[in-house]
């Protein structure tokens, strides 16, 4: 409840200061997730890389899927490198079960995502179309992605100072990129952005 007064509050005051202090993203020390496999997960902590976190509701297969900024700068972030193994709908639900942030916010982008540029360059986003807060893009959301090709996951807290482990079901569709040559590629010029 105090959690939600507070929301209510910030929402009063606009962008004031009710929200937490802006972090610089820091991306220095992340490392990208790895492994063929279907559910994704980790923890955002007090010592995850941050970004400021975009805030949008519909769905771009063309990968600009209109993205406003949001008053939640510095979201604890993680993100995997994921592509389809076919040209069915891809689907990641956030798994209450797995997780203990207690709101959870689900992105994909296309290649390249900018944690600099959170605006740009997205195909989906949900904030809580699976359980309670929890974060789904399902089946009949209907997003597509191109096969072999590489697009970012991004989980991130809804609010401020949210912190917690995660686990993201995924379809059986949907595989991580280690496999993929472009991936240590990809990364470094994401890690590069903030050397
Ligand atoms: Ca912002
Ligand atoms: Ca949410």
């Amino acid at each position: 409840m105090r959690y939600w007064c507070s929301v209510i509050l910030a929402v009063m005051l606009g962008t004031s200061a009710a929200w937490a202090v802006e972090k610089i993203p820091d991306l220095q020390d992340a490392m990208p997730q790895t492994g063929f496999r279907s559910v994704l997960q980790g923890a955002l902590t007090a010592s995850s890389p941050t970004y400021d976190r975009a805030f949008g509701d519909e769905i771009s297969l063309n990968c600009d899927a209109p993205l406003t900024d949001s008053v939640n700068d510095g979201m604890y972030v993680e993100f995997f490198c994921i592509k389809s193994t076919d040209s069915n709908p891809v689907e990641l639900v956030v798994d209450a079960a797995g997780t203990d942030i207690i709101d959870t916010v689900l992105t994909i982008y296309c290649q390249n995502f900018d944690p600099s540029d959170p605006l740009g360059n997205a195909i989906a986003y949900d904030d809580d179309g699976g359980e309670g807060t929890m974060s789904a893009i399902t089946y009949d959301d209907g997003v597509i992605l191109t096969p072999e090709t590489v697009y970012w996951v991004v989980l991130s807290t809804y609010g401020a100072s949210m912190t917690g482990t995660f686990l993201i079901q995924t379809s059986e569709n949907l595989v991580t990129c280690d496999s993929v040559p472009t991936t240590s590629t990809t990364w470094g010029a994401l890690k590069s952005t903030y050397r």
